[in-house]
Parts: C-alpha cells; structure tokens; sequence
C-alpha cells in the first residue's frame, strides 16, 4: 500500500530502513506500521541507539576507547560523514556503523524538536554504558541504574517523541516514572533470558545482590549440582521483572494512536510471553530460549487494543502462577506479584 512506501525517492532514508531489517528482527515490523509523522523519527533513533549498543557490546575495544567513544557518541550524530570501521571481527551489526554517514544524513533531516530529543537521549545513554564499563552491575540499584541507562532513557525519549509529534497527550513526555518502566521490563526480560549467552561474552548483568542469595558466583548457576539455587534465582529474577506490569497498563491506557498503542503493545507481549516461557525453566541454563514463531504471531494479531492485551496478559501470568513451584523460597512474593499485577490491569 502507499503507506508502507517510506520515501521512494530518498536511496539515503531505503538504506536506513535496510540498516533496520539487518539490526532488529523485531523492531522493523513495530517500525514500519507507525503513522508517517512518526516512523522515519523512529527509525533514525532506533539506529542511532543501535549504533552505540555496537560500541558497548564490542569487548574487542579497548576499555578507554571505548569510554571516550560512548561518551562522545551524540556528537557523531551531527558530524556528516563519521562513521567507524574498527568494530570487532564477530559484531553482527558492525555494517551499520562502517555506513553511519547514512544515518547521520537523515537524522539531520529531522525536524530541530526530533533531532534534540535523540541527541539528549544519545548523550544520557552513552554516560551511563561508559559508567557502567568502568563499574559492574551489583547491587539492585546498580541494576535499575544500568536498565535506566540502556532502555528507561529509551522508553523517556520515545515517550517525548510521541507528544512532540502532537499525536499523544503533551504529559506523556513528563511521565518519566511510566516510561522508564516499559523499558525497564523489556530490558530485565532480556537479560533474564540471555544469562548463558552473556556469560559467555563475560559480561555480568544479573546483580550480585540477588545471585549472591543463590550461589558464590553467577557462573556457579550452570554447574549440574546447583540445579534447585539456579531456578530459584532465576524465579526472583522474573519476579523482579514482573513488578512493572502495573506500569506497562497504566501507560498504554494513556495512548490515542492505534499504530503508537502497536508499537508500544507488541513488544511489552512478547516479554510477558518471554518471561512466563522462562519461568522456573532450567533450559535457561543450557540453550538460548524463545518464544515460538506460530505464538509471536498470534500474540501480534492480539495487540491491537487494551482488553486484548489484557487478556494475553491475564493467560500467562496464570501460566507462571501454574508453574510456580510451592518448594520455591519465593513462592508466596512471587505468587503477591503476580496477584498485584491481576488486580491493576
Ligand atoms: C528506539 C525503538 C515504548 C515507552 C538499540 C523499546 C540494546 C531491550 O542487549 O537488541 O543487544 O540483546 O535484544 C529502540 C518503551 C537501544 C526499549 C536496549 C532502541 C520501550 C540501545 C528497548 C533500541 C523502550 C540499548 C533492544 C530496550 O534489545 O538487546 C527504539 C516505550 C536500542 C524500548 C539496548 C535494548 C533494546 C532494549 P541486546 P536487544
Ligand atoms: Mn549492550
Ligand atoms: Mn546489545
Ligand atoms: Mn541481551
Ligand atoms: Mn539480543
Ligand atoms: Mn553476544
């Protein structure tokens, strides 16, 4: 349809929508069905963002490098033509930061209220990735603080993007609180999942003040004997991603626009679905775990208004409740999480 062709005649805006496809399996879809005012502001700080999360996740960079490059990572996005060919050999997006001019180009095209909205979250997101290369994720707050940093300052910046368009109420860009929280579950659910592929990358991002309650080191988790401390950690850390949910409600009732309500909605889904596959599910500890193509798409065709949405997440916060073992030492706050949850939304 019309609305699916982005700009015909821009080769500089079709590359970046190809940056798109090649970067996010997930993201592109939720993208392109955004109203125009919308989707191409999307696109550029979806790519701006991904620019900086090739820098941070590169541990081929050395440290001080890569601080004063996350550090100084907005500046890039108002110098024409930058671009960084040094990414190391196994980052799957290097490309995109070897064809950054691309990006830049159209990020200078934006409207002056998009482009300082991206440039400030940029800024923010970069200190907080450089802080947290010097530091380690270890206590709970450090946790909140590195979420905050790599997704809430997301969630905010989108937030702002959608009342500067005039399309959302011009508060939901004050709503920091809401905002930060439908990054926050995203981001929790992400690093819930992908315990075993990031302890292989050795990177650490479960905190110490909850693992430590389970084992002497995170790595102790995989090993065959500690199969009862590796779940019961693994269930306080989806209860402690599940305790956005309200916030996630409370937000998306605020929405007008059916494609923003989408782009929002579809990823808070497949988190909650994401969370209630992992769930006391020891397969966390062996393989990489994920939802099934067949169940994302059915969760996709039910996301298109609030009391859909509802019930898909009415069904799998029962599944957790169902899979909640009694023997857990968090079975009763876990079971209080999920009935606080139930009750709000
Ligand atoms: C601008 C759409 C909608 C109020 C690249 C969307 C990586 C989970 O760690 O790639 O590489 O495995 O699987 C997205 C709130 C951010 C938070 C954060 C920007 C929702 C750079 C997404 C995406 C706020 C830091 C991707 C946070 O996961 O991660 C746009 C409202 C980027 C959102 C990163 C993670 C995103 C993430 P990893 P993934
Ligand atoms: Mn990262
Ligand atoms: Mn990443
Ligand atoms: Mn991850
Ligand atoms: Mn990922
Ligand atoms: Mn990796």
């Amino acid at each position: 349809s019309k609305d699916d062709l982005t700009d015909a005649n821009d080769p500089g805006l079709q590359r970046c929508y190809e940056f798109l496809d090649m970067t996010s399996r997930s993201f592109t879809m939720v993208i392109r069905q955004l109203t125009p005012e919308l989707r191409n502001v999307v696109c550029i700080y979806y790519l701006a963002l991904r620019g900086l999360d090739t820098i941070e996740d590169d541990m081929t960079i050395p440290l001080d490098y890569k601080v004063t490059l996350l550090r100084s990572f907005h500046s890039f996005l108002t110098q024409p033509g930058w671009n960084f060919t040094e990414s190391g050999e196994n980052e799957k997006d290097a490309p995109l930061l070897v064809g950054y001019a691309v990006v830049i180009e159209q990020f200078l095209k934006l409207d002056q209220k998009y482009q300082d909205i991206i440039i400030d979250s940029s800024k923010r997101m970069g200190n907080g990735m450089a802080d947290f290369c010097i530091k380690r994720v270890s206590s709970k707050a450090d946790y909140e603080l590195y979420c905050h940093y790599v997704a809430g300052l997301v969630g905010e910046g989108l937030s702002s993007l959608f009342s500067a368009s005039g399309l959302e109420d011009p508060e939901l860009g004050q709503e920091k609180g809401l905002s930060n929280s439908l990054g926050l579950f995203l981001q929790k659910t992400n690093i819930v999942r992908d315990y075993l592929e990031d302890l292989h990358d050795t990177r650490q991002f479960w905190p110490k003040e909850i693992w430590g309650q389970y084992a002497k080191e995170l790595s102790d988790l995989v090993r065959p004997d500690q199969t009862k401390q590796a779940l019961a950690c693994l269930n306080h850390m989806c209860m402690d991603a599940l305790s956005h949910v309200p916030d996630v409600f409370e937000y998306l009732g605020r929405l007008r626009d059916p494609t923003v309500f989408r782009f929002v909605a579809i990823p808070q889904v497949m988190a909650i679905a994401t969370l209630a596959k992992v769930y006391n599910n020891y397969d966390v500890f062996r393989t990489v775990v994920k939802i099934r193509k067949g169940e994302a798409v059915k969760l996709i065709l039910r996301s298109g208004d609030l009391n859909a949405l509802r019930g898909t997440f009415i069904d799998y916060l029962h599944q957790i409740h169902d899979r909640n073992p009694s023997t857990d030492p968090n079975y009763i706050k876990v079971n209080n999480v999920i009935g606080e949850s139930l009750a709000k939304i």
